[in-house]
């Protein structure tokens, strides 16, 4: 730190500020055709949301469009956007979801 050495006359200025991570929102979006019980599972499964909590967030997304799963770091957010998209793909249903920074 300041007025600091390693004991070999080198200084060595100590850093304080950490820097917070971006945080990216995973929305997700609405189609006619992923049933609905089936979006709640995903919520519940992949975000952690209870199946009251899950249910209000894919009745938002099918009444506007798109709606708020949740905010990650980026790593954590690009997982839950993968997991997402391959287990609706396996399931045959069209579901989407994207990130978006904070
Ligand atoms: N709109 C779909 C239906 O009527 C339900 C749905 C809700 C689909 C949310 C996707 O992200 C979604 N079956």
């Amino acid at each position: 730190g300041p007025g600091g050495g390693t004991g070999t006359g080198v200084v060595v200025k100590t850093r304080t500020k950490t820097k917070k991570p971006s945080m990216y929102k995973v929305l997700m979006l609405n189609d006619d055709y992923t049933p609905m019980e089936f979006v709640v599972h995903v919520l519940e499964r992949f975000f952690g949301k209870s199946q009251e909590e899950a249910t209000q967030i894919m009745l938002h997304v099918h009444r506007r469009g798109v709606g708020v799963c949740g905010v990650y770091t980026y790593e954590v957010a690009e997982t839950k956007v993968t997991q997402v998209i391959d287990f609706a793909r396996k399931h045959e249903h069209p579901l989407q979801c994207t990130l978006e920074k904070e």
